[in-house]
């Protein structure tokens, strides 16, 4: 496509699509008509995949998530159809900024953090490598609450994403499938009729998700709640408003919000009905379409597999086992067979407070037909298996992570150790009864999105090195291994990385009126503020090093920026006062005059896809600090690594892995290994044994118990000071003495520009193996048994 084909198209949305001239229209009408001109461009390429997955009668896979963190789609798309030229010079002749365009967008914030972004990169790289696979989700109206600070502290507000026009989705009205909830249950002998009480709609709406050069696409389909029966226009007659509109309000409410746990588990009743709802429609919508392709239902395993992200879609087992047998009257235990071949399962997490259970009363009150299909299944797996103690069905509830796995062929992890530790601590009697049951598969990222589009000056000097093979075959990136060698092409490496961390630096002057130096170490940490991935041990070793730049202003330290972004769960107070503290501590910080040349505290609110987006090409340094054994595998530490970050970081998850392919003599390691954290944990006063065995860490305490970052309330950070002293369950003191070693070495390894540029690159090389594209085949070979089709054309540049 030309620019000035493209210009015309942009023209003809913004006329004939958004009814405005251009003398009057706005960025959103300019981003509208752009949005919708890259569209048209998409959907032919998307529908020839569609046309040949039929065809060819493929094999199909369906990511089911309750999670979708896909954020913009603007760049991405214009970047995979490679209409950057095109469009670039199409807005140039029509003066529009293209930037401008692009920060209009809303960033589509329908998950909570790495597990939804995970299924946004699989969406992407499924669509790359041309495997027919569709997503589904939930379309919530408003998605990860908007994090804002008053006197440092967390403010939720509703995320607002449809209050304009979504420019990427199709609606399917004729896409509507019937959800019911409650009521009874008719057997008739194995099989039964259930009459629910309670009746919505499931209504489609189709995002295109088109791969790089536009060789295939898939759709990303996510369902809206709709009520059964609208408005009762009598009741209005009658005079009563409220109530005539009711159930129309009732029924949207569950699309409405998405629930801003992350690794806590609230056991709502309305989450419940959600994962239902998300569920049934999506395996209805899978039967619809096998079954006008297939008459024999015995072929499902052959034609679909089903993955589900973690056990938040977890009911799919028993309502796929209800439609094979109730439904098509398939034998139970064959229906059993069918569904557990087709399902495959990803656990994410081990932490005891986030796996799922649901009380057997309220299950069988919304679900009575799967409550008897559960018990069925348990007892069958029991027979199978011949052993009495392992039942989803247990202790008056029902553990979602059992009925899982029991009803998988495949049940995976997400990173190599947080695999093994499945095996030996929440699945350890499952995995002896199935020992060939858990597979590894270590997430990875798109490097389309976390390299190409965020990072442009360093994809291009890759690009210019060894072509742009690397984009699509990631491993490729090791190809600029001998370029490392060569101080000319590291020089550039070097000013890449300098002019990203200037960008920052203006956009935090602007945005924050924080002045920082872009010559400092930009040491970040951006991630969920939870305990265990122990932000407090970053502040902690933030105060301690600042107590010692004033002990000793003039002494030549090496300048750092501490950078943090994440959110907090409204809830979790702990973590809000997290955030409170690295915001009281960035005001004090940052206008001491004898420290704040050295350090600066900077915590931009509000971290999302597109702030990700913004940070993560100007790190020097990536906190990766959990303790050891919690985080399941991490994809902020891939996306940094790519970015030619140095990691500091403790062996969990993925850093493991990471460490292992960039060399440890290219990686800061520090801390307890999740044995040791174990054997530790176990020591009664490990927390004050290590406090009284290391000054800094006791005066850094001090520090915050004394009020001097809270001066208007010395008391309030009492919680925390008392819990690390005392109790401390994610060890924050016991690794505080070697993580400050690190952090030092840290400063003296950045003192050697040269040194440290070399590092980075090697980080960049060795990091190809963190493609979300090599996840994918992994998934494609070892649990959905698939090919990837052939290719549609490339699009031409
Ligand atoms: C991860 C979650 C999670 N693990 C419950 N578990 C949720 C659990 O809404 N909920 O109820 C939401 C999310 N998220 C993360 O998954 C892991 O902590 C990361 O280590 C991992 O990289 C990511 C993707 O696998």
């Amino acid at each position: 496509m030309t620019a000035s084909e493209m210009k015309n198209a942009i023209l003809h949305h913004l006329v004939y699509t958004l009814g405005k001239d251009a003398a009057h229209a706005k960025t959103y009408d300019w981003r509208m008509a752009l949005s919708f001109a890259v569209r048209d461009q998409i959907v032919d390429r998307w529908f020839e995949a569609t046309r040949r997955t039929y065809a060819e009668h493929r094999k199909r896979v369906y990511y089911l998530s309750l999670e979708f963190l896909i954020g913009r789609l603007l760049k991405d798309a214009v970047i995979n159809m490679r209409l950057e030229e095109a469009v670039q010079d199409a807005l140039d002749a029509l003066k529009i900024d293209w930037h401008e365009l692009l920060e209009d967008e809303p960033d589509a914030a329908l998950g909570n953090g790495g597990l939804g972004r995970l299924a946004a990169c699989f969406m992407e790289s499924q669509a790359t490598l041309g495997l027919p696979a569709m997503g589904y989700g939930i379309r919530y109206e408003h998605g990860l609450f908007r994090q804002s600070f008053e006197d440092g502290r967390q403010v939720e507000e509703p995320e607002d994403w449809l209050s304009q026009t979504h420019a990427w989705e199709f609606v399917r009205p004729e896409v509507a499938i019937d959800i019911g909830f409650g009521g009874h249950v008719q057997e008739i002998g194995s099989r039964a009729n259930w009459y629910p009480s309670e009746m919505l709609i499931a209504m489609a709406h189709d995002t295109p998700v088109i791969g790089w050069k536009g060789r295939w696409g898939n759709t990303l389909r996510l369902w809206e709640s709709r009520p059964m029966h609208g408005f009762d226009l009598a009741r209005f007659n009658r005079g009563d408003y409220a109530a005539a509109a009711e159930p129309e309000a009732l029924a949207r409410t569950l699309s409405r919000v998405l629930y801003p746990d992350d690794h806590t588990e609230q056991g709502k009743e309305l989450r419940l009905k959600q994962e239902f709802f998300h569920t049934a429609a999506s395996i209805r919508d899978i039967i619809r379409r096998f079954e006008s392709e297939y008459d024999d239902l015995k072929l499902l395993p052959k034609k679909a597999a089903i993955q589900i992200n973690d056990t938040h879609p977890a009911i799919a087992g028993p309502e796929l086992v209800r439609i094979l047998h109730d439904e098509r009257g398939m034998d139970f235990e064959e229906a059993v067979g069918i569904a557990r071949n087709t399902i495959s399962y990803t656990n994410h997490t081990l932490l005891p407070e986030a796996l799922e259970t649901w009380g057997e009363a309220r299950m069988g009150r919304l679900l009575p037909r799967h409550m008897q299909l559960i018990d069925r299944i348990d007892d069958l797996h029991r027979r199978e298996t011949g052993t009495g103690h392992v039942n989803a069905h247990q202790d008056g509830k029902v553990h979602m992570g059992t009925l899982g796995f029991i009803m998988a062929h495949k049940v995976n992890g997400v990173a190599a150790l947080h695999t093994e530790l499945q095996k030996t601590t929440v699945f350890k009697d499952l995995h002896e009864l199935h020992p060939d049951r858990i597979v590894n598969q270590t997430n990875g990222v798109t490097p389309r999105r976390w390299l190409l589009s965020c990072n442009p000056r360093l994809a291009s000097l890759i690009t210019e090195g060894i072509g742009d093979g690397w984009v699509d075959h990631a491993e490729d990136l090791e190809k600029i291994e001998p370029l490392v060698a060569d101080p000319a092409w590291l020089d550039r490496y070097a000013a890449a990385k300098k002019a990203n961390k200037v960008d920052l630096s203006n956009w935090i002057a602007e945005t924050m009126e924080i002045g920082v130096d872009p010559d400092a170490i930009f040491d970040i940490q951006v991630k969920r503020i939870h305990e265990y991935k122990r932000q407090h041990l970053n502040l902690l070793e933030t105060i301690a090093h600042w107590q010692e730049i004033r002990d000793n202003p003039n002494a030549g330290w090496v300048p750092r920026v501490k950078i943090f972004g994440g959110k907090a769960f409204p809830n979790y107070i702990y973590a809000k006062d997290m955030v409170r503290l690295a915001n009281d501590m960035a005001r004090v910080m940052n206008s001491d005059p004898l420290t704040s040349r050295y350090l600066k505290v900077v915590f931009p609110p509000n971290y999302n896809v597109s702030l990700a987006e913004r940070l993560i090409p100007a790190a020097d340094l990536s906190e990766q600090i959990s303790t050891a054994g919690k985080e399941a595998s991490g994809t902020g530490n891939m996306k940094l690594t790519l970015n030619g970050a140095l990691t500091i970081g403790t062996l969990d998850g993925a850093n493991v892995e990471i460490r292992e392919l960039v060399g440890a003599e290219n990686f800061f390691l520090f801390g307890m290994t999740a044995e040791e954290v174990m054997a530790r944990r176990a020591e009664a006063g490990h927390a004050a044994r290590a406090i009284a065995e290391d000054h800094r860490l006791a005066r850094a305490l001090e520090a915050i118990r004394s009020g001097i970052f809270s001066p208007d309330e010395p008391g309030r950070y009492h919680s925390i000071t008392e819990n690390l002293s005392h109790h401390d369950y994610f060890m924050v003191c016991s690794d505080f003495t070697d993580y400050w070693r690190a952090q030092r070495e840290v400063d003296t390894a950045f003192t050697d520009p040269k040194d440290w540029a070399r590092k980075a690159a090697l980080n960049t090389a060795r990091a190809g193996w963190f493609s979300s594209d090599r996840t994918i085949r992994g998934y494609m070979k070892d649990i959905w048994h698939t090919d990837a089709a052939p290719q549609v054309a490339d699009a031409a540049e």
